[in-house]
This record gives C-alpha cells, structure tokens and sequence, in this order.
C-alpha cells in the first residue's frame, strides 16, 4: 500500500489540464486557466493531506508542445543501442544538452512522469488524431507508468472518440474514462476514481480516502452556505428604523443596507465555494464580477425567477402590513392603520413625503417586507445550488433559473424566522448597541437554516 499518491496531469497543450484539477480539488484559484496554448509554464504540485498520514499530490504540468520533434530527437539518441527500454531512452533524454534548451518545457513533464506513480492523459476529444498525440503518447508510454486516459470535452459528442480509442489500445493505454472538465458530473469524477484505483491498486485506499474527503466537503460546504444565507435573513427580518420626516430617504437608506447585506452573503458564499466570477451575461439573474446584476428591490427581478405575485400583496392586503414595493419594499409599522393609507400610498410618489407623515402618526417603524426578504432568501438559495454543482474551472455567469412553487415565494416568512421581527438587537443592521448574540438568535439561526433544505 501507498502511503502517498503522486498523480501527475499530463497531454497536449490547451487540452484542459489545468481545469481537470481545478474541478477534482473544487478550488477555482489552482493554477492559471487560459484558452492560449502553454499558460502553465512550470510543473505545479498541489499536496492533499489525508487521514491515516495518507497524501494525495497532484501535478499539473506544461503541455507537450514539439512532441514531433521531440520524438525524432529521442529516437535519434538512441539509435545505436537497441538494446535500451522506454525509461532508459527518455533518461538518455534528460541528460542531453537539449533537456535543457529546445525540450525544455517537455524535459519538466517527463521528470515529472517518471517521478510519479500514475499519469492522467488528459485529451481534447473534439480534436482528430494529429502526429503530434500520436508521437506525444509514445514518447509518454515510454515512461513505463500506469496511465488512465481522460476524454475531456464530453458534455458535447465528438467524432473522433472511436478513433482516439483505437490509437489508445495500440499504444496499450485501455483504461479510459469520459469527463468534462467545465460541466462535471458526481458519477463522472466517481468513475474517475474507481479506474484509478484498478489501475494503481496500491493507491486504493488513498483514493478512497481522497473521494471522502470530497464528498465531506460538500456536506460542509452546505451546511456552513444554510448558516450564512439564515444568517442574513435573520439580520434583514430584524432590522428596523424609526420613521423620520423625510420617508424617501429612510427608504433609500434602508434599502442600500440590506443591498450591501444580500452582497456581504453573496461575498461569504462565493468565498466558500473557492469560487472567484468574473464574466458578464444578461440573461435572467445572473451574476458579473460576484454582484446580481438585478436589483433586489426590482419587482420585474422577481418575475424573472418565477414570482408573479399577486396586486393584493403589492398594495399591502395579502401580507398585513405591507405596502412593500409601494414603498420600495419597506413595510411601515400596523395593519390596520395602513390599510387607511394604501390608497394614498401606492398612487405615486409624491405621497412619500410628509402627508404620509402625518396619516402615520403613531407608527413609527419601518421594516423590510415579507416579499423582499423571501425574495432575498431565493436569491441566496439559487445561488447555493448552483455553487453546489458548479466545476471549479467554470467561467461563465452564475445564472439563477426559474423556481418551482414553493411557500418561500409566495411571500411568506417560514415560522422561525418570523421570530426575528421581535428583536431588532438581533440585526447588524440595526443601531442599537446592544447586540448580545443571545442564545436564542442561535437556535433561531440553526432553526431557518434547517428551513432552508
Ligand atoms: N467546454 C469545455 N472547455 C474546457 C474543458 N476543459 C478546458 N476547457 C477550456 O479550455 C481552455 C484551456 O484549458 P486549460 O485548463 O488552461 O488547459 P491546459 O493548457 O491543458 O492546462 C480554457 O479556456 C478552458 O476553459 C472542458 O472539459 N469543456
Ligand atoms: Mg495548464
């Protein structure tokens, strides 16, 4: 048995190697990613410590760029001795002036080969066998070492994977498993592992080892991601501000806090993952550079995730209190002495001032409304989910889909984080000095984050 697994990454240049690793470590951070050939310039290691004083490392190498070239110049080395072997040939290689020169960058793949224990060759099946794969895997194969091909590129067909399995077998590489560096599936890494583990049988057990440390992973992940999305409902539910004569800018101001607590979530989640976003899209809710791209307290974002409601909750009759969006989705104090002020309310703007002022006299809170904040809590789900699936090499927008029906949308605060109203200490957002993180506010905390399934 191994007690550490020295797993080296290898192929072409541009075939996805550098995203393989991304995705199997679940960090977007490893190493530079790059549709311009010969990114990774050096060979990169990235070490796993496991359980029983087990260790799992990775090497991420530069692609073979001059495999043709290359291949001539090894032959040709070792042409008067017929009697020398694969490993011999490429050692005959390293020692040569042009380990050091012209092969530079395929002297480091190599002595990396041969240090290792097990190769991944990772290939771009969109590609038709080339020269260049052919001369790249028997200069490879020369290496004597357990190789598992990958056929990166699989979430589309290609033509040619029947052909790069004939040219496989005739090199004697048989194991071979599909994968998608950009769209991976659970199953996909899992087949992964299980060839590994065939092909080097004394690494089985790291490899075990390794797949639990994955899937724990995630449990966390997602656990800790419940805590901080509960996290920031709770601070949004419990935040209040007293009404001052100028409501506009009550409104506004309350507004941009909970926008900047719904972006501190997004931030805490995004840092979770190990996930850095920075392409732009425009389609549904999507998120450029780490920031939803709709406003939260835009009533058309909500139509686009699916919540149409209804005109009773937005002139306040369905969910109580609320006139919500009339007002930017700030919910003033009593029922029943709102409901006297609807109508003058939700007309036009105007009203905001102070002859609302006046009608209120005697209710003097304000509060984030119901909708917004199930609205915030599907943001911050959606985007949990998608965090969940997402491969670690992906690039493009975070984009939240559709819902399904589900009380949260239906603007309705679930039980344990109606609680939260009646402690506005609870809210970073709320003035008040006194923010004892009582024992209560926990409970209530795991309570939402178990709504959150
Ligand atoms: N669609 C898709 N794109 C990929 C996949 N693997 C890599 N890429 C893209 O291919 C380019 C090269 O990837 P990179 O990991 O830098 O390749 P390397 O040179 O072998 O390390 C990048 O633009 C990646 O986003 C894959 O499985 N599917
Ligand atoms: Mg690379």
């Amino acid at each position: 048995m191994l007690s550490e697994l020295n797993l080296a990454i290898v192929g072409h240049a541009n075939v996805g190697k550098t995203s393989l690793l991304r995705t199997l470590t679940q960090d977007s951070q490893f190493g530079t990613i790059s549709n311009k050939p010969g990114t990774t310039r050096h060979v990169e290691a990235i070490t796993f410590s496991l359980a029983e004083q087990k260790k799992i490392i990775f090497y991420d190498t530069p692609g073979l760029e001059d495999s043709i070239a290359l291949y001539d110049y090894i032959n040709d080395l070792s042409r008067d001795n017929a009697k020398l072997d694969g490993v011999d040939k490429l050692n005959l290689f390293l020692a040569s002036p042009e380990a050091e020169h012209q092969f530079e960058q395929e002297a480091k793949v190599i002595r990396q080969l041969l240090k290792s224990d097990a190769a991944l060759y990772v290939i771009d099946v969109r590609e038709p066998i080339l020269d260049k794969y052919h001369d790249e895997l028997a200069i490879l194969a020369d290496g004597d070492k357990p190789i598992l091909a990958l056929f990166n590129y699989t979430s589309s067909s290609s033509p040619y994977e029947a052909d790069w399995k004939m040219l496989l077998a005739r090199i004697g590489i048989h194991a071979i498993v599909r994968f998608d560096a950009i769209f991976p599936s659970i199953e996909g890494e899992y087949r992964l592992y299980q060839s590994l583990s065939l092909l080097i049988e004394p690494a089985k057990n790291i490899l075990a080892l390794w797949q639990e440390r994955i899937v724990q992973q995630r449990i966390e992940r997602d656990q800790r991601a419940k805590l901080i999305i509960a996290e920031a409902l709770v601070d949004v539910t419990a935040y209040n501000e007293t009404v001052k004569d100028n409501m506009p800018q009550m409104v506004k101001l309350m507004q941009d806090k909970v926008r900047g607590r719904e972006q501190q979530a997004i931030n805490e989640l995004l840092s979770l993952y190990h996930f850095s976003i920075q392409q732009e899209s425009s389609e549904n809710i999507s998120l450029t550079e780490g920031r939803f791209d709709s406003d939260l307290f835009n009533k058309e974002a909500l139509k686009l995730i699916g919540i149409h409601l209804g005109k009773g909750v937005f002139s306040g009759a369905a969910i109580g209190a609320g006139v919500d969006l009339a007002v930017g989705g700030i919910t003033l104090g009593s029922a029943a002495l709102i409901g006297a002020t609807i109508g003058g309310l939700t007309q036009t703007a105007k009203h905001y001032g102070s002859r609302i002022m006046q009608k209120l006299s005697g209710y003097n809170k304000m509060t984030i409304d119901d909708t917004i904040i199930c609205f915030l809590s599907l943001r911050l789900l959606q985007l949990k989910t998608n965090l969940n699936l997402r491969g670690h090499a992906n690039a493009l927008p975070i984009i939240l889909t559709k819902l399904d029906e589900a009380t949260w949308k239906k603007g309705k605060l679930p039980k344990p984080l109606q609680i939260a109203r009646a402690h506005p200490n609870w809210s970073s957002l709320n003035s008040q000095k006194n923010k004892k993180q009582d024992q209560q506010r926990q409970e209530v905390l795991e309570n939402v984050a178990n709504e959150l399934e």
